[in-house]
């Protein structure tokens, strides 16, 4: 049965009218010495895709995701795993990734659940098998269900903590079974609403420790792949604490995960913790740490997570500057966490939606590229630190230099010279140049 009408999506370029269509997305087409597929492995979010309905504090859900089936039931289940491989299909999408509550109705007993978790992960590596369509990252939902309330590894009740446990070492064993490059936690409940009733040195410990036993059990059944923290600042907890890149990779080197984890960066979040896109990248980057993207964006204007599909050049751009200059991502990829708009709600709506991220990418990758081709911002950079190339600034970045030597650098000259403009306006203006001129 088919879910979708739409035919396979094409390249047709820049100028098609047609809606159904890529005009920057060339799949084959190279960039710097690699496909543009390579540069941009695309995902599938399970959960906003084939499960979010629109639903919002105010309203129910607007969209039809029942996909033929009753919702809450296994056939359901099935239904949705039929019509999210067809979409990848039609689209290109070449991974997904699911939190366990995505993929089945959870019941009463965490046993039932796990054993529809097996039936219905049998039936997905079928179609990976079919399709080649793979798995990028799994995780665990340890943030819906009412018992998470006061948090997972950070919750007050060790009852709690153990079925935290327990989600996540199924959700590694499924992740494993499909073949997925990453294991994403994301703390969404993993904070506090008041230190009045925290904790907070007790709450970290433990989650540290839940990671720990979450790498050991993973590595004993053969996971080679990366684990993934997700930073996101706030929402749903009033202070999360995987706050932002530098806080969770500070947090990992502290209880000795840094070897095992990396960071999954979100745009929304990097907005919501105060940092563009691409600080959360480049503070990744610099620390080796650069693992996989959740490629949305959010609205300046709302202080929540929107997930909108990206839009904005500018941002599309600089995020694959960042991952250009990192040398591209590992066995990560860009995972759209990102829903339609509410009214948006239809079936041709969920392929505009990705059509627009990916050539959105696309094109930021087109761009980036050719900033990189242009140089004038490299270049820049590079004069504007040449005083530490020879002299007392080689001294200095070699570490030679002690603080008398340094001082008496600086009596001997009387003054500075001038450390030369910053040029941002003119930087901006090439920019904007590499984007728009011809
Ligand atoms: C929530 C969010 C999650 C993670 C996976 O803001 O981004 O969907 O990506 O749990
Ligand atoms: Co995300």
């Amino acid at each position: 049965m088919q879910h979708f009408e739409m035919d396979t999506i094409r390249y047709e370029g820049p100028s098609t009218k047609n809606p159904f269509a890529f005009r920057y997305y060339d799949a084959d087409r190279v960039i710097l010495g690699k496909k543009m597929s390579e540069h941009l492995p695309f995902a599938m979010a399970w959960w906003h895709n084939l499960c979010a309905t629109g639903t919002d504090m105010f309203g129910v859900g607007t969209a039809d995701k029942s996909f033929g089936a009753v919702p809450g039931t296994m056939e359901h289940a099935f239904a949705k795993v039929d019509a999210g491989f067809e979409f990848m299909q039609k689209l290109g999408i070449r991974y997904f990734c699911f939190h366990d509550v995505d993929l089945v109705p959870a019941a009463e007993d965490i046993n039932e659940t796990n054993r529809r978790l097996d039936e219905i992960t049998d039936y997905i590596l079928e179609k990976m098998n079919q399709t080649g369509i793979k798995c990028l990252w799994g995780t665990a939902n340890l943030f819906g269900d009412p018992r998470f309330c006061n948090g997972a590894g950070s919750s007050n009740s060790a009852e709690v903590y153990c079925f935290a446990a327990a989600q996540i070492k199924k959700a590694i064993e499924l992740t494993v079974k499909l073949g997925g490059r990453g294991y994403v936690f994301w703390g969404g409940r993993e904070g506090y609403e008041t230190l009045l009733n925290t904790d907070m040195k007790l709450e970290q410990e433990n989650i540290a420790n839940l990671m720990h036993k979450a790498v050991d059990y993973a590595r004993s059944i053969g996971f080679t792949g990366d684990f993934y923290i997700e930073p996101k600042p706030k929402e749903p907890m009033k202070h999360q604490y995987d706050f932002d890149a530098a806080t969770a990779i500070g947090f990992l080197r502290q209880y000795g995960l840094d070897k095992d984890f990396k960071m999954n960066i979100e745009a929304n979040h990097a907005t919501l913790a105060g940092h563009t896109f691409r600080h959360e990248l480049r503070v990744s980057a610099i620390n080796g740490m650069l693992g996989s993207i959740d490629a949305n964006q959010g609205d300046l204007f709302l202080g929540w997570d929107t997930d909108e599909f990206p839009y904005d050049i500018y941002e599309t751009t600089m995020c694959m500057l960042e991952i250009l200059k990192y040398g591209g991502l590992t066995n990560g990829g860009f995972n759209f966490d990102a829903k339609n708009r509410r009214p948006s709600y239809t079936k041709e709506d969920m392929f505009h939606a990705f059509i627009l991220g990916m050539d959105a990418y696309a094109l930021g990758l087109i761009k980036a590229a050719k900033l990189i081709e242009d140089g004038r911002l490299d270049d820049f950079i590079a004069q504007r630190y040449a005083s530490y190339n020879e002299g007392i600034g080689a001294r200095i970045r070699s570490g030679e230099a002690d603080l008398t030597e340094l001082a008496d650098y600086a009596l001997n000259l009387k003054k500075p010279a001038a450390p030369g403009s910053g040029r941002q306006e003119y930087l901006e203006s090439v920019v904007n140049s590499v984007l728009f001129g011809e």
